[in-house]
């Protein structure tokens, strides 16, 4: 009989592109001194909790990769270019070599079709990923040694309204949690946002200083303690009911429907979440956040 596949953690797995800057990876041009540890000290936490487990792909959803009509799949098997922010060209030049695990990818596309989602799979092999997936993607898995499916996010908050995006995303979660049981595969989801997204307009002259690195102000401050406190108390139907107003009031990053599509393919976990790390990056809130789902957050 097959194996059974399951989704054995998500991960709010946030992608300022700083945080690949201060790793200096080969594959990233320009380089830094340091910066931005606490997030970046959570994804190590992270990267060592997810490999106690073992995994054979990472489902990213992207708010970079913004589609307007329907959500798209990445659909080539390989990806390679370089990687270049529109806006902190300074920090990121990143040349990526990516593959992507197409069948599964297929299969999440058709159960999305089956439950009335507009989709669409990407068959341009010149496609330029973008930096979400990518940042994300490095800082859970800086080897590239795995498999990704990156999932578009859809421009249907700004269209329609949150409550419509949100839907839909509640039935790709549905979609994406029944094509990986299918597909006999152990799965790994990032939601790649930040929380409060507020960013200041001028970077420091030495963009690492921390020195001049804090949250934009004291309302997207509290924003975020507060969902981060509904994270860690297991509490995260509230987090959905709440969506839209924090979304709108921290200017937050789940506009793009990353974390509500990824609550929603854990089935609203009410286990507690291991928060990993939480910094500000250029002003905006990010946390790095794990459920581990395979063991119902036992040891968060
Ligand atoms: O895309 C981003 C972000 N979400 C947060 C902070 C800084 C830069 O880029
Ligand atoms: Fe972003």
């Amino acid at each position: 009989m097959a194996k059974k596949g399951q989704i054995i953690a998500g991960a709010l797995a946030p992608h300022p592109p700083h945080l690949v800057y201060a790793e200096n990876p080969p594959q990233n041009e320009p380089k830094s001194e340091c910066g931005w540890e606490t997030l970046r000290w959570g994804y190590e936490r992270l990267r060592k909790s997810l490999a106690k487990k073992d995994y054979d792909v990472l489902i990213i959803h992207s708010p970079h990769w913004r589609t307007q009509v329907g959500t798209h799949f990445l659909g080539v098997e390989k990806f390679k270019g370089l990687s270049v922010d529109p806006i902190f060209p300074n920090l990121f030049r990143f040349s990526y070599d990516l593959k992507v695990d197409v069948e599964l990818a297929e299969a999440i596309h058709d159960e999305a079709q089956k439950l009335g989602m507009v989709t669409e799979m990407m068959r341009n092999p010149d496609f330029r990923v973008d930096y979400g997936t990518i940042v994300s993607g490095h800082m859970t898995n800086p080897s590239w040694d795995k498999p990704i499916v990156g999932i578009s996010s859809n421009g249907g908050a700004r269209y329609f309204n949150m409550d419509v995006m949100q839907a839909t995303m509640m039935k790709l979660g549905q979609a994406t949690k029944k094509a990986v049981e299918v597909s006999g595969k152990r799965a790994v989801l990032l939601a790649s946002n930040s929380l409060s997204h507020r960013h200041f307009v001028k970077e420091s002259p030495i963009v690492e200083d921390m020195s001049k690195e804090h949250i934009n102000n004291h309302n997207q401050y509290l924003w975020d303690m507060r969902m981060i406190d509904l994270f860690r108390k297991g509490k995260t139907q509230e987090v959905i009911d709440i969506m839209s107003d924090f979304t709108e009031q921290a200017t937050a990053e789940t506009d793009g429907g990353s974390l509500s599509w990824m609550l929603s393919a854990l089935d609203l976990p009410d286990y507690p979440a291991t928060l990993h790390g939480y910094g500000t990056v250029i002003g905006t809130g990010n946390a790095v956040v794990e459920w581990d789902h395979l063991n119902r957050g036992v040891d968060a």
